[in-house]
Parts: structure tokens; sequence; C-alpha cells
């Protein structure tokens, strides 16, 4: 089973800016934040998994992202080809990050076309001040940075179960970024 986020979610954000998107009869609670709610879930490319032929390059981290004190997986991964077990670069990617429960229910958070572009992920253990109670765990956080030559952006994904997440916009400026530092080993 595969779940997206809501595309009604993207729609109570275009009305209502970052504030709480409940007019629609979305049930899921925004994360309380001054930062932007965005979807970074293009319904132009279908699904992919982690190890998918094509798929060259895939990570994955466990974490408590809902905070139910059982563990899923985050997966990071691109279309980049394979050659003899290395990694080829093409202009362009597809990224799709997605968070899996231990049952495989994926739940996509970011699926976008990047050109000349990467996106670095990391999990984050949440402040004490993320704690839903005393007592409760507190749910991890993605943290996803990416950057294209003419654009740095940074994420926060809040997952609350299968189907249920919503990324919050923690940067998106422009930059001209087409300097590069060089050196060894190659970034
Ligand atoms: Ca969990």
């Amino acid at each position: 089973m595969q779940r997206t986020i809501s595309r009604a979610l993207l729609a109570a954000i275009t009305v209502a800016g970052a504030a709480c998107g409940g007019e629609d009869g979305d049930t899921t609670s925004a994360p309380s934040t001054p930062y932007p709610l965005v979807d970074l879930v293009s319904t132009r490319h279908d699904d992919a998994v982690i190890g998918q032929a094509g798929w060259a390059h895939g990570q994955s981290a466990t974490g408590d992202f809902d905070g139910d004190g059982t563990p899923e997986r985050a997966v990071i991964i691109a279309n980049a080809e394979d050659y003899r077990g290395r990694v080829l670069w093409n202009d362009g990617q597809i990224w799709q990050v997605y968070i899996e429960e231990p049952d495989g229910t994926r739940t996509y958070v970011y699926k976008q076309f990047l050109q000349l572009g990467s996106v670095l992920a990391r999990v984050s253990r949440a402040e004490a001040t993320d704690r839903p109670a005393a007592g409760n765990p507190a749910p991890s956080r993605i943290l996803l940075l990416e950057q294209v030559p003419q654009r740095f952006s940074a994420y926060e994904v809040h997952y609350t179960g299968p189907g249920n997440a919503q990324v919050v916009s923690l940067l998106q400026r422009d930059y001209d970024l087409r300097s590069l530092f060089q050196g060894t080993p190659d970034p």
C-alpha cells in the first residue's frame, strides 16, 4: 500500500498559508511551527523504492518518526544509473523520500526532479519541547537539504502515521551556487 500527502492539504495551504489547514476536512494537525507548509510530492513521478532497477542511489535510516515507540525506516533514493558498482550521475535526477512502516506501508514526502541538484537527508532527534507529553517518546524528524544551482532549501518532515506527513520549509532562498569547492576527495 502506498500513500502520498493529501492533495487537499496543498489546497488548504494555498488558501490559508502557514495557518492550520483544517477547513477542507483535513484531519491532520499542523505542526506547531512558524514555518510554512509545502507539498514536495510531484504527481509526475511514479512511486519508486530503494533497490529498484535504475535507482542506484539509495540510503535509509531508522527512527521513531511518529513517536509511537516503534521505529520506521526513512529512505532517500535517486534514479541515478549504476556502472560496476559506481553511481553515475546525469544532469538531472528524480529524488524521492519516503517513510516505511514495518508492514511495508510507504508514505512519500518528497518527489522532485532536480536539474544539477541533490538532496541530503538527515535524521534529527526531537527537542524536548517537541514531546507530546511527559513519558512519551519524542518523534524524530527528517531534515532535507536541497540544492540546485539557483536555490538552497531546507525542509523538516513531520510524520504522524501512514498517509499523514507534513513538510515545513525552513529555508527557500535563491542563490547563485555555480561556484563550487574543489579538492580531494571530490564532494
Ligand atoms: Ca514510530
